[in-house]
């Protein structure tokens, strides 16, 4: 008997250690990053409020498909998410990286040559970078966060999110792998600078350990994810999808009504899409073809609607319009 209570308890303890995401350790004492950050400051950003992330992130996906994802694949189709997931995750990677990249002074390791040399030839310098990298800290507003990242493209972007999304997100307009953060929620910055966010800013440079940028820099320019990002950037495509499952799902129940409510607006969003421009990588010849075809027949099936077509005769046609959809969705993971 007490070897199977044994063996439920590891199993327990096992289930719970590979579904759960935890809060990984600080690399220096809370007190280290003085004067800058005070050791209040940041203990409870560390241990409460990111803690708070993870608890509820574990909470959000237990017992879900999503306890199996990985936080990159959380992050990436966040549009599909609950808010929770989305915020939580969000919460979780972001404090990730800014603990990361943040040394005090006597730890702190240089700059590559590669990356300054990228700095310099998109920014200018040093300094043009850290300028627009705190305006677009003092010009968000509410909370969230400031970025640099690495484009699809391999160039160098700075960009700002609200709340806790961040570039790898398909609800984020500038897309790319982050290598740097700043967090401006007031929660980064209270207890010292009070509202003063400028003298916030002014002391994280103090902090920032080039070096670990450096090598993120590095492992961005030879991540595969940078490919995914840029195929995963086509709003119109995302647009589409989402009137095509909130009609085709419930038809394939036998449910028409859905699609007879919004056939003319799955032919807009047809139309928009062949119209768009795909990402580089998804503009092929193939692709084109086939949205040429989904065009056709979201248009018949806003034809037929209009007439008043049978159940069976609509659902035939949506089924085949999916098919369509779902060809355009291989040829775009090919
Ligand atoms: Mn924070």
């Amino acid at each position: 008997m007490k070897f199977f209570a044994f063996l439920f308890f590891l199993f327990i303890a096992l289930s719970n250690f590979s579904q759960n995401h935890s809060l990984p350790a600080l690399k220096y004492a809370y007190n280290a990053y003085e004067p800058w950050i005070d050791a209040q400051t940041m203990e409870i950003h560390h241990a409460k409020h990111h803690q708070a992330y993870i608890t509820n992130l574990n909470k959000a996906i237990v017992g879900t498909k999503m306890e199996k994802l990985s936080i990159i694949d959380l992050l990436m189709y966040a549009s599909f998410r609950s808010d929770a997931v989305r915020n939580n995750a969000g919460g979780h990677f972001n404090h990730s990286l800014f603990w990361d990249i943040l040394a005090p002074q006597t730890s702190q390791t240089p700059i590559s040559s590669d990356l300054a040399a990228a700095i310099d030839s998109e920014f200018k310098s040093m300094d043009t970078l850290r300028v627009k990298i705190n305006q677009g800290a003092t010009t968000r507003f509410g909370s969230g966060w400031v970025w640099l990242s690495v484009t699809p493209d391999k160039k160098l972007m700075v960009s700002s999110t609200a709340n806790q999304d961040n570039p790898i997100m398909d609800v984020s307009k500038d897309r790319g792998i982050p290598i740097l953060c700043i967090d401006v929620w007031e929660h980064a910055y209270y207890l010292k600078y009070q509202n003063k966010r400028g003298d916030y800013l002014g002391a994280i440079w103090n902090l920032i350990d080039w070096g670990i940028v450096s090598q993120k820099y590095n492992a961005a320019l030879n991540d595969s994810l940078l490919v995914e990002l840029e195929k995963d950037n086509w709003m119109e495509l995302k647009d589409f999808h989402k009137v095509m499952a909130q009609t085709f799902h419930p038809a394939e129940k036998d449910n028409l009504e859905p699609l007879r409510k919004r056939s003319a607006e799955l032919m807009a969003k047809s139309s928009l899409l062949l119209a768009s421009k795909a990402p580089k990588s998804l503009d092929k010849p193939a692709v084109k073809v086939a949205l040429v075809q989904l065009e056709k027949q979201c248009i018949e099936i806003n034809k037929l609607n209009s007439k008043n077509a049978s159940d069976l005769v609509l659902k035939k046609k949506i089924t085949a319009a999916h098919d369509t959809f779902h060809k355009v969705q291989e040829l775009c993971h090919d």
